[in-house]
């Protein structure tokens, strides 16, 4: 053995720290819960256990992950960074054992410690850094990026409130705020000494240098200190380690000792407290902007700190910033992070010297944006007076960079039909207003929707003026999730089913669960097939009755709708097909169908009242139907609270129908869409967002398919809509809104849901009325098959074989070689 001393090996005992064998597993359990908890197993709680295994675990990665850094750094890798305001991670501890390899090892060493590894799994507080699908996209995107071994940085914020807890009070929404750091974080490694100071507010000075430069001097109202903290995000079945960056906001100094000394100790602490805030919380609005001035500025806050720690990076091996855009990819996850080519420009000009023209270059090469919505009140402008008070500096090099555009547009364009004035970054008005999704465009050098008709529909309309002007910057990347956590961590029963027929390549090779199909005439593997989903169902009846204390029956159908709550996504038109059910069975008491439990899940913004009326109504029809003597077990109706990812984990499992219902051209994409295919779900949908290419891929016989194209959408509203005209030539859909409208869900109070309903009559935007009959229709559909079980097994099982597009590893590899040119760097 070598004596030296190595600094790669600090001469610790390294296998207590890496081993992963039951023993030293057990070893270090104990070991950590001792020293870090300061616990021993008599008083330990169910906490103290996770806390310990959860140290365990990640005393394996940072072995990984220093190794990765190293490799990284000789290596001279191009990285990609990925620019986030929400990570929407979930849970650590199961997927990070599942991507180790180590789960059986650590849950044979706590049963040697009598704990049971599923318990101490429920301790974990979600980690709720995002609002739903782009946060959860960007989480994804991170296991795909460390799986295929390719350098990244997820960048963004380390909001100390995430996502509120959503509890149902008489069955109205209530938030309650996130404590998820409450009882510490074992996962984030703090970086103190890694700060940047963040300049807010102020003014700037124009002077010339000593050497007749012109320079500009930002003269800020306050500093803000940004504080890394770092989680090890590991690949499955790789020792690639990747960094998930997240900024605290600090104050600078804690107190303010003048005002501390003439006494006025409230005004000290008060510059903490505000600075503080940046980080503070997320804001909870899905697709709709807050336009308020904390946003801008936590936005701010995370894109500076962001691109000074790449500068850093990058300076550490480089001269000078000039191949910037050679060492970094950097991704625009949406316009949250656009600021960043201003403040790229900043950097690049102010900080560094550089000339305009070179720097730009620089940052248009570096960057490229992912567009997640066409809903109008979600493209964020921010009003320029209000830029103008945080961003000073940002407004003047926005200015310069739209008047460059500006005169390139004019050349390119001759201004056809007005198009230089849509083009524009700054849009005409009172007050003027920042178009960022302009700035994204302009600042890119490659602009992607998220499938394949949203990348269309951006062509054709939201970004139209920008795809005539440079077409060849906009790619289509369909959006993708991890069959790590979505299937092998969540679905073990079906999971392990797949493996003993195929193998288990298909954990990191999705398109291989085609070798499914070969056993799809072995009726023992059907009869498996159905036994798993039963005994997911039951598993899930469980949960169920105990969060809402309802019955439901694992024999029945359970048809689920779960993300966030909008009426875009139409629940509501679900609630009416249950209302209608309900009708048939009232009116019809001997009524033979198909067992239906109908399964709702998601938040609602704070802020919007329809969304929340929408889960009053889901409870409201829920208790009148669920006790129903006459129902009985034919219909249930229940709304799982708080959807978050350690719920939907259990909900996907479960499921046999997923509804993706969203009115055609609204939804990007969709992704739980793809997670209950992957379990094993049939689909009734709309042509809408990734559902055209799930139905693509597992085929239309395999797939409810219903309503208006994106087409017919356009054209009905162009040509006038007239909902009511679908009331009165339908009576079941009239039946089932009088009812609600009569106050029978509500006690009699007919006011309670007379807001939706006098909207779906009056205005009804998604044309809920006018695809009502067609969705009634598939539905009946899905009852026949229902009564054919075999054949629905046999569906069930195509749309699992057939769902490897929607891995998150085959959207990365796109990126990787449509926009980002980066190759795998693996470590040994
Ligand atoms: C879209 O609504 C898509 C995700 C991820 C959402 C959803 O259809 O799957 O993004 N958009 O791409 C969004 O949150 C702010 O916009």
């Amino acid at each position: 053995m070598s004596q030296q001393n190595n600094l790669d090996h600090p001469k610790l005992d390294l296998h207590s720290r890496t081993g992963t064998n039951a023993d030293t597993l057990q070893r270090a359990i104990l070991d950590n819960l001792f020293y870090i908890q300061g616990r021993f197993p008599d008083v330990a709680t169910p906490h103290d256990w996770y806390q310990a295994v959860a140290y365990t675990v990640r005393d394996r990665q940072l072995h990984r992950w220093v190794k990765t850094a190293q490799t990284y750094k000789k290596q001279k890798s191009r990285s990609v960074c990925y620019l986030s305001a929400e990570f929407l991670i979930g849970p650590m501890l199961g997927s990070n054992l599942v991507n180790l390899g180590i789960e059986d090892e650590v849950r044979e060493a706590l049963s040697a410690l009598g704990q049971d590894l599923d318990v101490l799994l429920e301790q974990e507080p979600e980690p709720g850094l995002g609002n739903g699908g782009l946060g959860r996209l960007a989480a994804c995107y991170m296991d795909s990026l460390a799986t295929l071994e390719i350098p990244a940085i997820g960048y963004g914020i380390r909001y100390e409130f995430g996502i509120f807890h959503q509890r149902i009070e008489n069955g109205w929404q209530k938030e309650i705020s996130d404590q998820w750091l409450h009882l510490g974080n074992p996962w984030e490694v703090p970086r103190p000494l890694l700060t940047f100071r963040v300049n807010l507010g102020g003014h700037t000075e124009h002077y010339t240098d000593d050497h007749g430069n012109h320079r500009v001097r930002w003269e800020p109202e306050r500093v803000v200190l940004g504080v890394a903290h770092d989680t090890p995000i590991i690949g499955y079945g790789v020792n690639n380690t990747n960094l998930l960056r997240l900024w605290k906001a600090e104050a600078e100094q804690s107190f303010d000792f003048e005002a501390f000394n003439t006494g006025d100790y409230y005004a000290a602490v008060e510059e903490k407290v505000k600075s503080e805030t940046i980080s503070k919380v997320l804001y909870p609005n899905d697709e709709a902007i807050s336009g308020k001035t904390l946003r801008l500025e936590q936005q701010y806050f995370f894109v500076s700190c962001s691109l000074r720690d790449m500068i850093r990076i990058h300076l550490q091996q480089e001269p000078d910033l000039s191949n910037f855009h050679e060492k970094f990819a950097a991704q625009l996850n949406d316009t949250h992070p656009a600021i960043a080519v201003a403040e790229l420009m900043r950097l690049l000009v102010d900080e560094h010297h550089m000339d305009w023209n070179p720097a730009w270059s620089v940052a248009s090469r570096t960057f490229s944006y992912t567009n997640h919505t066409l809903l109008p009140e979600a493209l964020e402008t921010w009003s320029l007076p209000l830029l103008q008070q945080v961003l000073p500096r940002h407004v003047e090099i926005i200015y310069e960079i739209n008047m460059r555009f500006m005169d390139q547009v004019r050349v390119l364009t001759h201004d056809v039909c007005g198009a230089v004035t849509r083009l524009s970054i700054i849009e005409e008005g009172e007050p003027k207003r920042v178009r960022m999704a302009n700035l994204a465009c302009v600042g890119s050098h490659a602009i992607n929707g998220v499938a394949a008709l949203h990348t269309e529909l951006l062509k054709k309309t939201t970004l139209n003026d920008f795809h005539n002007l440079w077409p060849e910057k906009f790619l289509n990347v369909t959006n993708g999730v991890t069959p790590r956590r979505f299937l092998l961590l969540s679905n073990p029963k079906q999971s392990k089913l797949i493996s003993d027929r195929i193998g288990e390549g298909w954990i990191t090779d999705l398109e291989k669960l085609r070798g499914l199909e070969a056993h799809l005439d072995d009726a023992g593997f059907r009869e498996d097939w159905r036994r798993v989903k039963r005994e997911n169902k039951e598993a899930l009846a469980k949960l169920l009755k105990e969060r809402t204390y309802v019955d439901v029956d694992p024999q029945s159908l359970f048809s689920v709708q779960a993300k966030r709550i909008h009426e875009y996504k139409r629940q509501h038109l679900h609630l009416l097909y249950v209302v209608t059910l309900y009708n048939r069975i009232i009116n019809n008491p001997n009524l033979s169908m198909a067992p239906r439990v109908h399964i709702l899940g998601g938040k609602a913004a704070p802020g919007y009242a329809m969304a929340k009326l929408f889960i009053k109504l889901a409870h409201a029809v829920g208790e009148m139907v669920n006790r129903d003597q006459m129902v009985g077990d034919r219909l249930k109706l229940v709304f799982f609270p708080n959807f978050n990812v350690k719920n939907a984990q259990r909900i996907y499992p479960a499921a046999d129908l997923s509804e993706q219902i969203s009115t055609a051209g609204f939804e990007a994409s969709g992704t739980g869409n793809m997670k209950f295919s992957m379990n094993g779900a049939l689909t009734i949908g709309t042509l809408d967002g990734a559902n055209v290419e799930i139905r693509e891929v597992v085929g239309d016989e395999n797939f409810f398919l219903f309503g208006m194209t994106a087409e017919e959408v356009v054209h009905l509203k162009t040509n006038g809509y007239h909902p009511r005209h679908y009331y009165d030539g339908n009576a079941e859909l009239r039946a089932a809104m009088d009812l609600i409208a009569s106050g029978y869900f509500s006690h009699g109070e007919a006011d309670v849901f007379k807001p939706l309903i006098d909207n779906l009559l009056e205005h009804d935007p998604f044309m809920v009325l006018a695809d009502y009959e067609a969705y009634c229709h598939a539905q009946s559909q899905v009852d026949d098959l229902w009564a054919q079980p075999d054949l629905w097994t046999r569906k069930s099982i195509l749309n699992v074989a057939r769902i490897g597009k929607f891995s998150s590893d085959r959207a990365i590899r796109e990126y990787c070689e449509k926009i980002w040119k980066v190759q795998p760097t693996p470590v040994d």
